[in-house]
This record gives C-alpha cells, sequence and structure tokens, in this order.
C-alpha cells in the first residue's frame, strides 16, 4: 500500500464509538472495522446492542458491544475500564451518541432540556474524560466530536439541541487546546441533514402521499438536492480518526452537501 494510503489505514487502534447500534455511529464503526480498528460500541438498550452485534458479524466487522448509558459517569468509567482489559487502550473516541426533542422552546419543560443537553453535551465531556488518560498513557489519540449544522444555526423548535450542539463545537476546541500538547487531536463533525431514525419524522410522506414539507425545504436549501447518507459520513470520520489527519486540531467538518454555504433555491 502506498504511504499516502497507509496513513488513513486505522490498523491495530481500538476505536470506540458511543451510539453504535444504529444510525450514523453504525455507519462509522463499521468503516472503522473496514479500516482495520478494532471496533467497540454502545448503547443503553440490550436488546438492540445484540443485534448491532449481529448486523457488525454480517458485514464482516467483529465489533463487540458494551452496554452503558453514556449519561451515567460511574457506567461509563466501568465501560472504559471493562474495554481496557478486555481489547485494550481505546486510542480512537467517537462521541456520536445523541437525541433531540422538537418541541416549541416556552413549551419544552426544564427537564426536557436537560435531558438533551446531558446526552448531546455532558456525555461528550464525561465518556471523553474517561478515554483521554489512556491516550496520554499511549502518546497519542484520536477523539472525533459529532456535532450538527445546528452547532452553527438554529432553528424553532430544536433550542435544547442547538444549545447542546454549540456546547460541543466548543468543548472540541478546548480539548484541543487542553491535549493538543499530549498528541491528541480533538475534531468534530458537522453533518447535515442525514436519512436516520432520528430525522424520519421530517421526511414522512404526508397523508395524501406528497413528500413531507420539511423534505421538500431541505432539498431546497441544500445544493447537492438530496438528504445525505450515513455513508456520506465515513469517508471524513475515517480521515480524522487516522494518521492523515495528525496536524487537524480544533476544527469542525462540515459534512451536509453544501446546505451550510447556500443561501437556497429560489421558490
Ligand atoms: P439515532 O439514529 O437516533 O441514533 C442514536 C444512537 O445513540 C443510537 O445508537 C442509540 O442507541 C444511541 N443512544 C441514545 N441514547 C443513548 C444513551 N443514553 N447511551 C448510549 N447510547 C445512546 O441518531 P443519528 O441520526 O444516527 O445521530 C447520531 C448523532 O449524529 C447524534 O449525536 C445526532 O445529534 C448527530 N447528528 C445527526 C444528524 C442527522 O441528520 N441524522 C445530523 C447532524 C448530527 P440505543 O437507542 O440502542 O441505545
Ligand atoms: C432538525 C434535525 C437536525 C439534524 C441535524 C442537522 O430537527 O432540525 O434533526 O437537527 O438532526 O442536527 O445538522
Amino acid at each position: 500500500m502506498s504511504n499516502i494510503l497507509q496513513s488513513f489505514s486505522l490498523e491495530g487502534k481500538v476505536a470506540l464509538v458511543t451510539g453504535g447500534t444504529y444510525g450514523i455511529g453504525f455507519a462509522i464503526a463499521k468503516a472503522f472495522g473496514e479500516a482495520g480498528a478494532k471496533v467497540v460500541f454502545n448503547g443503553h438498550n440490550a436488546a438492540r446492542l445484540k443485534d448491532a452485534e449481529d448486523r457488525y458479524r454480517a458485514a464482516g466487522i467483529e465489533a463487540k458491544g458494551y452496554l452503558c448509558d453514556v449519561t451515567d459517569e460511574a457506567q461509563v468509567q466501568a465501560m472504559a475500564a471493562q474495554i481496557r482489559e478486555e481489547v485494550g487502550v481505546i486510542d480512537i473516541l467517537v462521541n456520536n451518541a445523541g437525541m433531540i426533542k422538537r418541541i416549541p422552546m416556552c413549551e419544552m419543560s426544564a427537564a426536557d432540556f436537560r435531558q438533551v443537553v446531558d446526552l448531546d453535551l455532558n456525555a461528550p465531556f464525561i465518556v471523553s474524560k474517561a478515554v483521554i488518560p489512556g491516550m496520554i498513557e499511549k502518546g497519542h489519540g484520536k477523539i472525533i466530536n459529532i456535532c450538527s449544522m445546528m452547532s452553527e444555526l438554529g432553528r424553532e423548535t430544536v433550542s435544547a439541541y442547538a444549545a447542546a450542539k454549540g456546547g460541543l463545537k466548543m468543548l472540541t476546541k478546548n480539548i484541543c487546546s487542553e491535549f493538543g500538547g499530549q498528541n491528541i487531536q480533538c475534531n468534530g463533525i458537522g453533518p447535515g441533514y442525514i436519512a436516520t431514525p432520528q430525522t424520519a419524522p421530517l421526511r414522512e410522506p404526508q397523508p395524501d402521499g406528497s413528500r413531507h414539507p420539511f423534505d421538500q425545504f431541505i432539498c431546497a436549501k441544500t445544493p447537492a438536492e438530496r438528504w445525505g447518507t450515513v455513508d456520506d459520513l465515513t469517508g471524513p470520520a475515517v480521515f480524522l480518526a487516522s494518521d492523515a489527519s495528525n496536524f487537524v486540531n480544533g476544527q469542525i467538518l462540515y459534512v451536509d452537501g453544501g446546505i451550510l454555504a447556500y443561501i437556497g433555491k429560489q421558490p
């Protein structure tokens, strides 16, 4: 293999993807396995964890699942210790697990707001804190935070999510700042609108069979004129997880089909 392609290899690395049972996390973890990494992933539902292990195996990837609610620091610390014992010290972390609640802000309870921030912002802090010591010990590490277009823009009904993803952008820059000297690179991926279960409600056909208005809106706002797929994110993720990006730090790579650059198609 030529040197430049070798720099994209993840051979011999241990990669943890949180929320790797389906959606974006599953696709990124599978791609890491194809790039040579030893893949571990987590979820907080035992049945989906087992089903995911079967789907990874069917794709030729031996990925081990760990049942863990990433908002619970004790569970996360225990998971990191168990991974270290069973697989090895984590070289690559993708903070992917996340959720959204689409509620008009003045109708959203403080509990709902806190629940979204807990998973989308506090959990990446908790999991990063659990794996950074091992990365320092090994002399290298890669952390990829799955941010969002809502790290840059707002829209109605997603106040908690935008606040959390905006904070995740700054946590990314802070981990870069605090640990760059220990050869840890922390970057973000900001997906555009991607077809996963999380965005399914925005794409459902209308009762009369017509396209969902939001589906039409997003395609008009995206130069690529389509929703992204989880596969659109795998190459950027492998790049940020590999030696090819060793001097890239504190950046958010938007994988959005150009939506953030475009005023939108004239109606
Ligand atoms: P998804 O389809 O809803 O998947 C969410 C994943 O997180 C699942 O694997 C779920 O696994 C896991 N999870 C949920 N709560 C958890 C918890 N407490 N502990 C551990 N795992 C948990 O979401 P997605 O669309 O793939 O999005 C993944 C990430 O990308 C999220 O951070 C999201 O904000 C971000 N993102 C998505 C889009 C998009 O358009 N889809 C765009 C930009 C950013 P279990 O339920 O099995 O535990
Ligand atoms: C929404 C969507 C978005 C996407 C993504 C865009 O309701 O606006 O869920 O938030 O999930 O984050 O980058």
